[in-house]
């Protein structure tokens, strides 16, 4: 059987060749002569999906063979970029493809440039959620990861006279080569409706859910390979569909539109995903695009779980479920109502399963970002899981009430029901009390979910929380993304840093060999000229490679501070054109990132950072020092290209409101130093790398919160003090930027020149200014910049996210690694 297996999937360049050749002919109709680039793109992809299916089927039966736990990931992003370099690099078929795919007169390149980027995600926990499936695999854990097939992924965002314009993502236009769509099992989701109550055959009163509107989902599976370990693991997605393909009533009647309409409205579910990152207005369509995946996805736990097992007592034993925030913190409801309900167990024991089986990670400090849903919204669409929520709080808030008598405060404070105008059923209360463990992304962010966000839970259940700070898979973010520099550690310290990161420990030493420096700057080089074909391709700005490229790239977001990055900009552009014999390095900074449609402040961030670089880049008394680049619609494809050949990385959130950011790490894995605040893993990949190999600035997370309220220099003062500061708040003010508009800035100009501004930019200005400075005189010493660069790749193990699911896997998942 092996020996069919083998001939069957290609793994030498011949016969994968074949195998293109065969899918273009068999299956895609295709005149291999005359086909394009990106037929052979769909062709090599089904061959490379073609090897992992049957490692995926050896896989599975493994874990049937050996009865393990299993762990599902349930998150409604996976912003997962680009397969093919991915999956062919995993499968340590680089050298084989590359051959083959150049036997057809094509580079490597230029297919994998046919694909579209899979944007099923708006940002840091998407993609955090696509590194750990690649990290899950390699550490081969018996595991899934459930989520929503979207139609139409993150909008597309275009330029258009410097503003954001969005446009649909129909990245499924031409099919996608990766997924699986599968007939079975497809599962019944039921909306709406009443509750009624019955009497079983032991005469037991039982509940039922009545009368509902019904949608069913259909699984699309997308297989992951682990590195070069034959592991391979599936995220599988739903589709909705119509539960009546037709609704022959409306048909027969003749009423074509009601009998399609039904169908159109059932399948809008899984239609698009919701674009803001922070904030996410109670929509009825999010609410059911939150049930709809829970409820498929536990039918098919329980169908895989009933395989093996008739009783539910150790459920927990063989099922853990980690929700991704709490955008699936409905299937606490949902896991009670199937083992009361159905499966017949007591409230006691239905809750002791459930605790023991979710864990419950928080992405945000943002209090806005907490998820609350109104009680009448949830009542109507889900009316037995309100039945549910209402009966856990009570039984929860009676457990308070014995800890804290008389504490009607602490009551109100920690209810999972807000009262008020309209009462609020809030989301992250009801996993942090249906969960054993509760974690933050990095050690700052949980040590302040303890002391702020959760302080009153934390009291309650201190052995509850716990911390895993975020990583990044090595294999996309440095094997994949800079090809060249891995190529260089391979050839100093070999390969074992594929799998185990901290192994890049022993390139320390190279840091201060004159040789490996040079070939360190060459890469850099290389990447930045890269870029710089891109820059001149999508923007047609003229960037110079030895310039230092000055990069923040990541959502737009008010807490994230481009706006800061934008005033030290205006700040450089008046150095250069007042002092122009000055020594300061020639920068190129580049800016890319969406903002949420809605989020019209953000947007207005963008055209301003537009409006910024229409200047610079045309003023003749600048020359070649400074530019300022904008790059529309970033997405992951844009990021593994952007940061192998950044020199700075911009990670300058406000202290105290970057949960953990990975962006960060990816930087520094490439070689790029950090100017920072102490925020999320700043801190910690500060404590890895050594305080003098990054640059750190501003107020830390205390001193913040603490100027928030004490306000001890309000940013008309600091004007007052400093010029230098005054000066560019002027040129933001007076039109400079805006063909002499001063209306089109002002509310930008109003909230930094607030006394309340919450994200403290002028407060933190000046020490900004500062640590720029000391940037620049650390970039024009050239030697001692690369010194720090090779320590920053040497010093980034402990930010793979192998140790993070490691971690993951033996404190809460309880499958040790
Ligand atoms: O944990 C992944 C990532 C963090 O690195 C970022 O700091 C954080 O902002 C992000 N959170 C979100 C929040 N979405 N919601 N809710 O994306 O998570």
């Amino acid at each position: 059987e092996q020996g069919r297996c083998q001939e069957f999937f290609p793994t030498t360049a011949n016969s994968i060749q074949n195998n293109i050749i065969h899918h273009l002919m068999s299956f895609q109709g295709r005149d291999p002569e005359r086909s394009g680039a990106s037929d052979i793109y769909k062709a090599l992809a089904f061959t490379m999906r073609d090897i992992m299916v049957e490692k995926w089927i050896k896989t599975q039966k493994t874990y049937y063979a050996k009865e393990k736990k299993r762990v599902y990931y349930l998150s409604l992003e996976f912003l997962i970029g680009r397969s093919l370099s991915n999956a062919i690099i995993n499968l340590g078929l680089w050298d084989e493809v590359k051959q083959a795919v150049e036997g057809l007169g094509y580079s490597l390149g230029e297919i994998s440039e046919q694909e579209e980027d899979a944007a099923l995600g708006n940002g840091g926990l998407g993609r955090l959620a696509a590194c750990f499936m690649d990290s899950i695999a390699t550490l081969k854990i018996p595991a899934y990861g459930y989520g929503i097939r979207y139609e139409y992924g993150l909008f597309n965002q275009q330029l258009i006279n410097g503003y954001q314009v969005e446009s649909p993502d129909n990245w499924l236009r031409y099919g996608t080569p990766w997924e699986f769509e599968r007939r079975v099992p497809v599962f019944c989701v039921q909306f709406y409706g009443k509750v009624t109550t019955y009497q079983d055959e032991k005469g037991c009163f039982r509940t039922k859910w009545i009368d509902t509107e019904d949608v069913m989902a259909m699984p699309c599976d997308m297989l992951v390979p682990g590195y070069k370990n034959d592991h391979v693991i599936n995220m599988r997605f739903w589709a909705a569909r119509a539960s009546r393909e037709l609704d022959l009533t409306h048909f027969g009647e003749g009423d074509y539109i009601g009998a399609v309409q039904h169908k159109v409205s059932s399948e809008t579910i899984s239609k698009v995903l919701y674009p803001p990152d922070h904030n996410y207005a109670g929509q009825e369509l999010r609410l059911k695009q939150q049930y709809f995946f829970v409820c498929a996805t536990f039918q098919d736990i329980m169908r895989r779980y009933k395989k093996k097992n008739a009783m539910f007592d150790d459920f927990n034993d063989q099922v853990a479920v980690q929700l991704n925030d709490t955008h699936p913190a409905i299937a606490i409801p949902e896991l009670m109502r199937l083992l009361l309900d159905v499966e017949g167990l007591n409230w006691e024991k239905a809750w002791d399963v459930c605790t023991k089986t979710f864990a419950y990670t928080n992405h945000t400090l943002m209090p806005e970002a907490l998820e609350r849903w109104s009680v009448d919204l949830m009542g109507k669409v889900l009316p037995r899981h309100l039945q549910i929520i209402y009966e856990i709080n009570q039984r929860f808030l009676d457990q308070v009430a014995q800890q804290y008598p008389g504490d009607i405060d602490k009551l109100r404070r920690m209810s999972i029901i807000e009262e008020g105008y309209p009462k609020m059923v809030r989301m992250a209360h009801l996993a942090v009390i249906g969960s054993h463990s509760v974690n933050g992304v990095a050690a700052l962010h949980t040590q302040l979910l303890k002391e702020r966000t959760f302080k009153d839970f934390h009291a309650l259940y201190p052995d509850r929380f716990n911390s895993k700070t975020n990583g990044i898979t090595p294999r996309r973010w440095l094997l994949t993304a800079n090809p060249e520099l891995a190529g260089l550690i391979n050839s100093r310290i070999g390969t074992g840093w594929e799998v185990d990161l901290e192994e890049l420990r022993t390139l320390e030493p190279l840091a201060d060999d004159p040789e490996f420096r040079e070939a360190f700057w060459q890469v850099k080089l290389n990447n930045k000229k890269r870029l710089t074909d891109y820059i001149q391709l999508t923007t047609g700005v003229e960037v110079i490679p030895e310039t230092m490229f000055d990069v923040q790239v990541k959502r737009i977001h008010e807490y994230k501070r481009q706006l800061l990055n934008a005033l030290h900009v205006i700040y450089l552009y008046q150095k250069f054109v007042s002092e122009p014999d000055l020594e300061l390095p020639p920068r190129t900074v580049i800016f890319a990132g969406k903002a949420a449609p809605s989020y019209w402040r953000a947007k207005l961030i963008i055209k301003l950072i537009n409006a910024i670089a229409e200047v610079v880049n045309h003023d003749p008394r600048i020359g070649d020092r400074l530019r300022v680049v904008f790059l529309p619609n970033y997405n992951v494809s844009q990021a593994e290209l952007i940061i192998p050949a950044a020199d700075l990385s911009e990670q300058i959130s406000t202290a105290g409101t970057e949960a953990s950011g990975t962006g960060n790490m990816k930087f520094a894995l490439n070689g790029a130093l950090t100017i920072g605040t102490l925020d999320g893993a700043n801190i910690e990949i500060r404590e890895e790398v050594g305080e003098e190999n990054i640059f750190i600035f501003g107020l830390n997370a205390e001193e913040a919160a603490f100027e928030r309220i004490r306000n001890s220099r309000t940013p008309e003062q600091i004007c007052r003090d400093n010029p230098e500061v005054a000066e560019v708040m002027e040129a933001l003010a007076d039109g400079s930027f805006a063909q002499g508009d001063r209306n089109l800035f002002k509310p930008l100009v109003d909230s930094l020149m607030s006394p309340h501004d919450q994200y403290l930019l002028i407060r933190d200005f000046e020490s900004y200014l500062a640590c720029q400075q000391r940037v620049n005189e650390a970039f024009l010493d050239q030697q001692c910049w690369l010194r720090m660069a090779v320590l920053n790749v040497a010093r980034m193990g402990k930010f793979s996210t192998d140790r993070t699911i490691r971690q993951y896997a033996n404190e809460i998942w309880g499958i040790p690694v």
